[in-house]
């Protein structure tokens, strides 16, 4: 009866002390073999739920203030037409196949830049969310570079975007206007101006909603001056018109989005 008592845990389970026993009467190369298996079984268990988190999230978000150019991009992108817009008041989600070999497709989602409305769509849509498609317009970028840098702030210290390091490709579109800002210049406008807001937010209390889920993480790395390369997903920036204004017939130059989609589906 006390032999039993020994051996066997409270819940009939062998108890720590004679699983002890048993690991040391094994020969060790046995041992750490089985260790290896274990270990490798593990990795590939994790591994084989990474991937199928990944190829599940097929949605691209088409983020950015109002007028920037999403709802022409995405019209652009899956007709390859003209199209007169209006302030979206809600997302507008359609099917696009990447122009790649293999060609699957992906679900471009085009969030309103109307600051509530925007909001309450990237709620609802992060979690499935493949890729953040970030549109800036490059003429309007001086006057807008405030806001356009909050957005981007909000978007790349957000819980979900950051668990799933979610690439993120920076359209500087309206490039046919003249006095719109390279890619190059709004890149360091933007660093600069998210560097700033790093230290007014972290000393400022949260001005967040509190029945928000998003949970606000640091971003970049303390003590250094902000710059892209420093957060664990990738930034790429690149220039982009949707509609070509000095030209005759409206023309639109996307390859750098379309690109960047083939790769990332
Ligand atoms: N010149 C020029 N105009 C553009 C370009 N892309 C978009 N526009 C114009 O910019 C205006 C706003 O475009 P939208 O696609 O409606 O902008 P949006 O980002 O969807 O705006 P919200 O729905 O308010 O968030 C429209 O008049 C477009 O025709 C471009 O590359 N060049
Ligand atoms: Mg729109």
């Amino acid at each position: 009866m006390s032999v039993k008592q020994e051996t066997v845990g409270t819940q009939g389970l062998p108890s720590m002390e004679t699983v002890r026993q048993v690991l040391l009467e094994q020969d060790p190369t046995v041992l750490s073999v089985v260790v290896a298996l274990v270990v490798v079984l593990i990795s590939l268990l994790l591994w084989k739920l990474l991937k199928r988190s990944r190829t599940s999230r097929r949605t691209v978000l088409l983020l950015g203030v109002c007028d920037s150019g999403k709802t022409l991009i995405l019209s652009r992108l899956l007709t390859g037409k003209y199209k007169m817009t209006q302030m979206s008041i809600s997302a507008l989600s359609a099917t696009y196949r990447v122009k790649s070999d293999k060609g699957p497709s992906l679900t471009l989602v085009d969030i309103p830049g109307y600051e509530s409305l925007r909001l309450h769509f990237l709620e609802q849509y992060k979690a499935a969310a493949r890729g953040l498609l970030f549109v800036v317009d490059s003429s309007a970028f001086q006057r807008e570079v405030k806001e356009v840098a909050e957005l981007l702030y909000q978007l790349l210290t957000d819980g979900a975007v950051l668990e799933n390091t979610l690439p993120v490709l920076i359209a500087c579109n309206k490039q046919d206007i003249s006095m719109a800002k390279s890619a190059k210049l709004i890149q360091q406008q933007l660093e600069k101006e998210l560097n700033t807001l790093r230290v007014t937010r972290s000393a400022a209390p949260s001005t967040l909603d509190s029945s928000s889920s998003s949970t606000i993480h640091q971003l970049g790395k303390k003590g250094k001056d902000f710059d892209f390369s420093q957060l664990p997903m990738k930034v790429e920036f690149v220039e982009c018109s949707a509609w070509d204004s000095k030209k005759e017939e409206s023309d639109a130059n996307l390859s750098s989005i379309e690109d960047w989609l083939a790769r990332l589906a």
